[in-house]
Formats: C-alpha cells, sequence, structure tokens
C-alpha cells in the first residue's frame, strides 16, 4: 500500500532551519574550527546548497593511487564512513549485520551495534548494507541502516538507530524505527546505500529489484520505489510519520510518481556519494552484461534526471536494442566495458583530504571484480577526464571519508586488513597541522583491540582471501556477482 506521508506538516525546509538554528549556528562554529573546508560544507543549511562545482580538477593522468592497510579482523565488510562527532573514529559496516569502530584506525574489539538477528543475508546481495549518520549525529544520536530482512526474495528496510544514552561506543539495538520498507521481487540488486545529501536530506538509492534485464520495468516505472534515487526528510516530529516528503521534490505535483523519487532510471545504485566541497552528486550505476556506469548531478540540480536503465546500459541501448532513445535520458560521465574481468563499478568519493592536495577534487571509483581504480575530473573546459590510476588484490566494496577528509575504503572478502586509506604513489604527504580534528578519547583504552603490526602498504602478507560466506543461492550466470568464491579466486590472482 502506498505511503502516504503527510503533507500537512510544515514545509521540511523551514521547519528545520528554524528549529535548530541556535544549535546549529554553534556547531558551525565549532566545525569550522575543527573541519576542512570541505567537511564543513555538507553542514551548512540545507537552504543553502553549494556553490555549483567549478570545473576543473587534478588530471588523473599521471596519478598513482596507493592503499595503505589498516589493521584489524573484519568479516566481509562493505562500508565505511565516520560519524561527525568530533570523535575521529570509523564505522565499518560488516554484511552479515554488524558495525564495527576504528579509534584512531585501531580496531575496538566490541562492535557498535549486531543487528544479525534481524539481517537476512542469505544470499550475495543481501545484507547490512549501507550506514549513515545524521548530520546532527552529535546532538541527536541518530543513525540510518539500510538491509534487507526475510530469507528469498526479501525486503529492504532503512531504520533509524540511536547511540546508547551511557556509552558512545555502543548503539542501542532496541533502538530501531522503520522509516521505510520496500518489497524486494528477488533477491539482487537491492541497491543498499545511504548518504545525507548537502541539503540535509536523506538519499537512498534502489536497486530495479533484481534478476537480470529489469524483467518488471521497474527503473522506468514510476510508481514504484525500485530503480531509483529517493529523496526523504527524517527531521519529522517523533509521533507522526516516520518521513516527510521535501517540498522541492521534483515529482510532487505529478500524481503517476511517487514523490519519493528524486531521480530514476537506475540499475542498482550499490554506491554513490557527494563531493562534500562542492555538493556534487555522483552515483555508480551497476550495469548488466557490458557496460559500467558513473552518472553525475550537479549540486543546483533540481532532481528529476533519467539515468537510462532498462532503456539503455550506459550510451547503448538496452531494452529495446535499436531506437532506445528518447528525450531528457542522462548520459553517464564515464563508463567502462566488461573486459579483463571487469564486471561491477563500486562508486567512489571526491578525493577532499589534505595530505594530497595533488587530487584534490579527483572523483576516485573501482571495479568491485578486478580491483581496477579510475580517477574521473573536468578539465579547465568541463570536459571529463577519466584514466586508471591504480589496481590491487582487492575488492572494493565500499568508499567513505574520515573525519579529516582522508578517504577510506572497505574491501569485501574477510581478509586481514579489510580497510584501506588511499594515498598518492610517489608522493610525500602534507602532515596535518597542530589544531586540526583531534580524535577525543571517550572510552578507555583497553577496550581497544591491540594490533601487533604498523599499517602496512599494499601489498600485505599474502595470504589467500577466504570466503567466510559462501552464497546459498544458485549463481545466476548473467549475475555475476552472485559467484563470491570465483571473485575471490580472482582477486587472490
Ligand atoms: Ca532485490
Ligand atoms: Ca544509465
Amino acid at each position: 500500500m502506498r505511503r502516504s506521508p503527510s503533507r500537512s506538516i510544515p514545509g521540511p525546509d523551514r521547519r528545520l532551519f528554524v528549529r535548530s538554528r541556535s544549535h546549529r549556528s554553534l556547531l558551525l562554529i565549532a566545525l569550522a574550527v575543527l573541519l576542512p573546508a570541505g567537511i564543513f560544507a555538507l553542514m551548512q543549511d540545507r537552504d543553502a546548497r553549494p556553490a555549483v562545482a567549478q570545473s576543473g580538477g587534478p588530471d588523473p593522468t599521471g596519478i598513482e593511487l596507493g592503499l595503505e592497510g589498516i589493521p584489524g579482523q573484519l568479516n566481509r565488510s562493505v562500508s565505511v564512513t565516520n560519524a561527525g562527532d568530533g570523535s575521529g573514529r570509523l564505522f565499518v559496516l560488516e554484511k552479515r549485520g554488524t558495525v564495527r569502530i576504528y579509534r584512531d584506525e585501531v580496531q575496538v574489539s566490541r562492535p557498535f551495534l549486531d543487528i544479525q538477528t534481524r539481517v537476512a543475508d542469505d544470499s550475495n546481495e543481501k545484507g547490512l548494507l549501507g550506514l549513515a549518520f545524521h548530520p546532527n549525529y552529535a546532538e541527536n544520536g541518530y543513525f540510518f541502516l539500510n538491509y534487507t530482512a526475510g530469507r528469498g526474495n526479501g525486503r529492504t528496510i532503512v531504520a533509524r538507530y540511536s547511540v546508547s544514552a551511557d556509552d558512545v561506543e555502543r548503539a542501542d539495538p532496541d533502538s530501531e524505527k522503520v522509516i521505510l520498507t520496500i518489497d524486494q521481487p528477488a533477491s539482487n540488486h537491492n541497491g543498499g546505500h545511504l548518504a545525507f545529501g548537502p541539503d540535509g536530506y536523506l538519499y537512498i538509492g534502489t536497486g530495479d529489484g533484481g534478476r537480470a534485464g529489469d524483467p518488471w520495468d521497474n527503473a522506468q516505472t514510476t510508481g514504484v520505489l525500485l530503480g531509483k534515487m529517493l529523496r526523504i526528510d527524517v527531521d519529522v516530529p517523533e509521533e507522526g510519520p516516520p518521513y516527510a516528503i521535501p517540498d522541492s521534490n521534483p515529482f510532487i505535483e505529478d500524481p503517476d510518481t511517487r514523490d519519493e523519487i528524486w531521480a530514476l532510471g537506475l540499475r542498482n545504485p550499490w554506491r554513490y556519494g557527494f563531493d562534500p566541497a562542492t555538493g556534487d552528486l555522483y552515483i555508480g550505476d551497476v550495469g548488466q552484461g557490458a557496460l559500467e556506469e558513473i552518472d553525475y548531478q550537479s549540486a543546483d540540480s533540481p532532481g528529476g534526471e533519467n539515468y537510462g536503465w532498462r532503456l539503455m546500459e550506459g550510451t547503448r541501448c538496452y531494452n529495446p536494442g535499436n531506437g532506445c532513445r528518447k528525450p531528457g535520458l542522462i548520459d553517464p560521465v564515464a563508463e567502462y566495458p566488461h573486459r579483463n574481468n571487469d564486471k561491477s563499478v563500486t562508486g567512489g568519493l571526491v578525493y577532499r583530504g589534505s595530505r594530497y592536495p595533488g587530487m584534490d577534487g579527483l572523483y576516485i571509483y573501482a571495479d568491485y571484480a578486478t580491483g581496477r581504480f579510475w580517477g574521473l575530473s573536468r578539465d579547465g573546459e568541463g570536459e571529463w577526464r577519466n584514466a586508471e590510476i591504480g589496481k590491487f588484490n582487492v575488492l572494493p566494496a565500499g568508499f567513505g571519508y574520515g573525519e579529516d577528509g582522508e578517504m577510506y575504503i572497505a574491501m569485501d572478502g574477510g581478509r586481514d586488513p579489510s580497510l584501506y586509506r588511499v594515498i598518492q604513489e610517489g608522493v610525500e604527504p602534507v602532515e596535518p597541522t597542530p589544531g586540526g580534528p583531534v580524535p577525543t578519547a571517550t572510552s578507555m583504552p583497553d577496550e581497544a583491540t591491540p594490533t601487533s603490526e604498523p599499517p602496512t602498504s599494499w601489498p600485505p602478507t599474502e595470504a589467500p582471501p577466504t570466503a567466510t560466506q559462501p552464497p546459498t543461492a544458485e549463481p545466476d550466470p548473467t549475475e555475476w556477482n552472485l559467484n563470491l568464491p570465483y571473485l575471490l579466486r580472482q582477486a587472490g590472482g
């Protein structure tokens, strides 16, 4: 049944602005001192979208990416992010249903959250897939999860959780408030990522529902939430509906289109992210059998983009095989073919750290199956440039920022290390200046897992990767990524 968020709720833009203005001002002052300008931009009032990106970024040609491993035991880690609370901690998602903390790049032994009993990960694309902390987490303790529940086809659940009242290293597993549920018609293509935009709204990427070729035409069907980018307002009164529709959503006047929809025509937007300096959105949309693509949306976009699937796969007609183009379809800004085992794009992020100024403004993304990385940016004329910048023996599953603006990547597969920090090979890093963000000790040091090894540069000791959880579903030959053991063998080289 169609959810009908109360349109009588006052306009979300105005309400949040008024309600939290004083808190926000204090927070902004504190953050202005603590955080690099890029992260600060993310915290701006939602009414003030960031300025449009100036075109021009580093030429990816000639940039050599490096990865520095951060030791720790992770089981199928798929995402990494920070809480924006000044603690400097990293939070890593494990697909089976746990969230783990790294403090000062050292793994804390106890999980932040364990909801394995609620999460169904009985096939490879199911599980605990996305995590986003509320922009005001430091004040309200809220964070949001995207996971699948129920065996078989199952359903997607987006839910809010809270940190414990008395322990910053523990979330309250009983605090779940379900925000949105989407029934899944097949076990694959569940999207899974979550991200707050610079406007303060929650962006939810949904897959087309699954199987191959979008047999239900979900991505182009505007009456369903599958195959879309959704945009909702979670800052609503506790007693009312769990979310509201932003007044500026593009289809609220269209009775045939769900109000939650921000953009459509996506197949499986497994990972996406906003440039913290500009507010531009980059979406990695996993392709069918031929092309992987990066979709782009400028910060000043009013929404409503149609990224083409299943009419098109990348820049080619898919269904129909000819004459698929119709007005308004948006081509990707970069694509790559299935070749040399490249099979599934993991959308990345724009590097905005302070250690490698030569990569400032470079969008970095990867192929999950081969560990090949590319850099993407625009030249002074606004033309997109794309180049391979590295290839590593890893399965890149999710990119995230540390609180200091540096970029981290969670790798699937269960090896130690499975978490990496991005560096620029052959370039001496600019060390953080005193007075920069300082991680705050808020727990006893003995809660941290001692590690015997400092972070190691790639390659680490060559222990073969092990599939800790063989998928139970029969691999569909058209759906390569159900076959994890195969990929792990590939990555093991
Ligand atoms: Ca599905
Ligand atoms: Ca597309």
